[in-house]
């Protein structure tokens, strides 16, 4: 009985700032007052922490007034909302973002200004909430920015961990970590709501009851029992209308569990058994593109599914007390990857043993409740479970996965009958050595929409990683094109640009990113060329200084500021790059009069802790770094900077002033990639590979704009059907070789010879999984054209331009758009 939802267009709006504001005076006052009865401290002794606090304070009274208001609205409106599950959200600082939203940031730097402190260096004391790995993370806090922008209600869903990613220190080259403590100080944004504490079972057995006329009846006898404590983070929209909230789960032990140990005197296993629960959310996992195959890991996805699940019946309950046939009315779950998989069977769980509703009934509900989207086609992201590790700390999920997986094996007999081969594939568990549970084929199984995250991605979830399902489901898998907050990664973090842009086309553009497009007919246009590169100068200049502050190193900010940022991995090939400075720095020592323009290599990259050789081209950056950067023949046209510590807040300072952004992974890897697309959209100029949203960023820039090189996906799979050999290309091109060479020596690691060959036999002996060598001329040669591209300065100008203008497309209000049409059918409910 799916209800018609009325549709509002949730397309292009625009955003007026809400009345709840503030005056200079007012948020000076609210400050001051801030300062002395939070902080208890005064205006002479507060130094920028204190600052930071109080005025995150001032402006939180402004969100939870707001929120109070949504909350409120949405309640009485019953409204359908989306519940995005994700094991991460890489949310960066929020004071600053906050006060855009809120249009307040010019009225509180006069205010701070007045109180004799700088906005500047108050920002500079908000530590990073990390809570998250990479692409898929922050891909989470920019949709849950466009949703409460777009006025959808919605909530996010996630772990509130105590340590968030790693912080990174670079010693003698080498990455080191150190744990994040984002909380140290408290965290000014987050609310406690101890009166929605759930608990999450563990462990245990399944008694089997037989109930009246026959009925089975399962009963999970857990074997431990935890508490998941909400923290709410307030999600404020731009033009502070809606704010919604991103509810994350802190574990505890739940304290009448441990209760009798405690009273015989077990005091010390009592503080075992706290410590255990408190583990759950105590460390993100650092793994990015790899699965955990931890048990905690599958604890951490178990605790957060349960407690999310719980409080959205819990909210359901209220409105429809045992009346199960809306929920799928009211409420969609969106898995981000397939991390929280393993609230499908918990749903079902909660559905037929909880509620007593019989399968069918069931699964019915459940399958229309949740849609997962895929983040990535790297066999070693794909998430497998062994079927006795989820028996051991799920014993009643598991028989529930065998039960979903059984009625399905039946929907593929009666499509194949008889092929057991096609029920190998598609089924849920893998007979092999060890048996494992699939949660792709789980996730894929359980929803009712599947999207990849750019038209190329999608096109190979289905040709390649689905097609299966894609026959047995026709128009189950679908795209949806990752986007950006142009909040965040334009207006907030490029203050010049916007306010030129501003000058040019008006201030709409922010919740309106095509508007943008009008930047185009002043592409050619002298003076607005000028006044585009003089704030990419500017920018530069302040990442110069920020360089210089990181790591000594001085860099001419008329050079090619050249910026590669993303996590460390041999898909993205770093060492492509790497590969190509070092051939340069040959080059050019062959000739000193090679010809290129000055250029300074950027780069910015977190590895997994037990990925050895992203640790070992980390180790190899900085080490060809170091020589470069100081051989006196060379180093007037070429630096190397790697800045530690690569971050949302680190990325707001690189992004304005990249001239150029590398986008080099090999075809058919990355899914679409984000830092693309923010880079774009501050006027750097790709250079990149036809892989991922790559490919749409060309087709909206245009061929003249972009630097494209390499294989396709379709040539890559060609030639490893083939056989590749990279071999080959080492015999035969003779600047390749060289360089490859020069890492076995002690050239980069004087007295250490070999400290770089791990490198070199990856590429070589190691068979070059990414084809670097095979893409390598190629890439020197798209280099060459960049180099004199840039050298022309009008035309870099106009090239800089375009990818300003044409990055309308991907505002992650599009994407929201797409999500909410194609999927969420969701609809928007203002809230005055
Ligand atoms: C990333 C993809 O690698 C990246 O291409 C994409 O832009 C991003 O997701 C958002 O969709 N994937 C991950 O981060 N995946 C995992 C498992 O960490």
């Amino acid at each position: 009985s799916s209800k018609a939802t009325p549709r509002k267009s949730v397309k292009a709006q625009t955003i007026n700032t809400s009345e709840a504001s503030y005056s200079k005076a007012d948020i000076k006052q609210a400050i001051v007052r801030h300062l002395h009865s939070t902080l208890g401290t005064d205006e002479n002794k507060a130094d920028n922490h204190a600052w930071w606090k109080a005025t995150s304070a001032a402006m939180q009274e402004l969100v939870l007034e707001r929120l109070r208001t949504t909350q409120k609205t949405h309640y009485m409106n019953d409204t359908r909302a989306v519940h995005y599950f994700s094991a991460e959200f890489l949310m960066g600082r929020l004071l600053s973002n906050n006060m855009h939203n809120f249009n307040l940031f010019e009225t509180a730097d006069a205010a701070l200004k007045e109180l004799g402190v700088e906005l500047a260096d108050v920002l500079e004391e908000e530590p990073d909430m990390a809570l998250g790995n990479g692409g898929l993370g922050r891909l989470a806090a920019c949709f849950i920015d466009s949703l409460a922008t777009m006025e959808l209600p919605a909530i996010g869903y996630g772990i509130h961990y105590e340590h968030g990613l790693f912080r990174q220190e670079i010693k003698n080259g080498a990455q080191i970590e150190r744990p994040d403590s984002w909380r140290d100080y408290g965290n000014p944004w987050e609310i406690c709501r101890p009166e929605s504490i759930q608990e999450v079972p563990l462990f245990g057995y399944v008694e089997t009851k037989y109930g009246e006329n026959g009925r089975v009846q399962k009963e999970w006898h857990p074997g431990n029992i935890v508490k998941g404590v909400p923290w709410d983070i307030p999600i404020v929209g731009y033009g502070a209308k809606t704010v919604n909230v991103l509810r994350l789960w802190q574990s505890e032990s739940s304290d009448y569990f441990n209760w009798d140990v405690f009273n015989s005197g077990g005091y010390v296993d009592a503080q075992r058994e706290n410590i255990q629960a408190e583990t759950i959310s105590k460390v993100l996992y650092p793994n990015d593109e790899t699965e955990a195959g931890k048990e905690l890991r599958l604890i951490q996805q178990y605790f957060f599914c349960a407690c999310s699940l719980k409080d959205i019946i819990r909210r359901y309950k209220r409105a429809h007390g045992d009346d199960w046939s809306r929920f799928s009315e009211q409420v969609v779950i969106q898995l981000n990857d397939t991390h929280p998989a393993i609230a499908i069977p918990e749903l079902m769980r909660i559905l037929v043993d909880r509620a007593e509703l019989d399968w069918d009934t069931a699964w019915g509900i459940c399958s229309k409740t949740f849609a997962y989207t895929n983040h990535t086609l790297l066999p070693e992201a794909l998430e497998r479970w062994p079927v006795r590790m989820i028996e051991k700390i799920l014993p009643r999920h598991i028989e529930i996965i065998y039960e979903i997986n059984h009625r399905f094996l039946t929907l593929v007999e009666k499509k194949w009958p008889g092929d057991n081969v096609m029920k190998a594939k598609l089924s849920i568990i893998e007979e092999s050595t060890e048996k494992m549970v699939r949660m792709g084929n789980l996730s894929v199984i359980g929803s009712f929409a599947v999207n990849g995250v750019a038209e190329i991605h999608s096109k190979l979830v289905k040709e390649n990683l689905f097609p299966e399902f894609e026959e047995l489901w026709p128009g189950k898998l679908t795209n949806v094109t990752n986007g950006i907050t142009p909040r965040r990664w334009l207006k907030a973090c490029n203050p010049l640009l916007s306010e030129l842009i501003g000058k040019k086309i008006g201030d709409d553009w922010p919740s309106d990113l095509p508007r943008l497009d009008k930047l185009s007919e002043f592409a050619d246009n002298k003076t607005f060329q000028n006044q585009f590169m003089k704030v990419k100068q500017k920018n530069k200049e302040a990442l110069a200084a920020e360089i210089k502050h990181q790591t000594g190193i001085s860099v001419d900010t008329k050079a090619i500021f050249d910026i590669q940022i993303k996590r460390l991995h041999e898909y993205k090939r770093q060492h492509l790059n790497l590969l190509h400075i070092m051939a340069l720095y040959r080059r050019l020592l062959e000739n000193p009069d090679y010809d290129m323009h000055p250029r300074v290599f950027i780069f910015g990259a977190k590895a997994a802790p037990g990925y050895t050789l992203a640790k070992d081209i980390i180790f190899a950056i900085n080490k060809v770094a170091d020589k470069i950067n100081n051989d006196p023949r060379v180093n007037h046209k070429i630096k190397v900077v790697f800045l530690p510590n690569y971050r949302v807040s680190l990325a707001e300072k690189m992004i304005p002033a990249a001239d150029v952004s590398q986008q080099i992974s090999t075809a058919g890897k990355e899914a679409s990639g984000t830092g693309n697309m923010k880079l774009a959209l501050n006027g750097a100029v790709t250079i990149g590979t036809l892989d991922g949203a790559n490919i749409e960023i060309a087709e909206e820039v245009g061929d003249d704009n972009i630097f494209i090189f390499g294989m396709t996906v379709d040539e890559v799979t060609k030639l490893s059907t083939k056989g590749y050999n990279p071999y080959d290309i080492y015999y035969q091109n003779k600047e390749l070789k060289a360089v490859l060479d020069w890492l076995d020596s002690d050239y980069f690691t004087p007295g250490q010879p070999g400290a770089l060959s791990s490198l070199k036999n990856s590429m070589l002996s190691g068979g070059d999984p990414y084809m670097c060598l095979a893409d390598f001329e190629s890439y020197s040669e798209a280099n060459k054209a960049l180099d004199s591209a840039y050298r022309d300065k009008p035309r870099w100008a106009k090239m800089a331009i375009l990818n300003t203008a044409k990055m309308g497309k991907f505002t992650s209000d599009r994407s929201i758009a797409d999500y909410v049409e194609r999927i969420w059918k969701l609809t928007p409910c203002e809230v005055n």
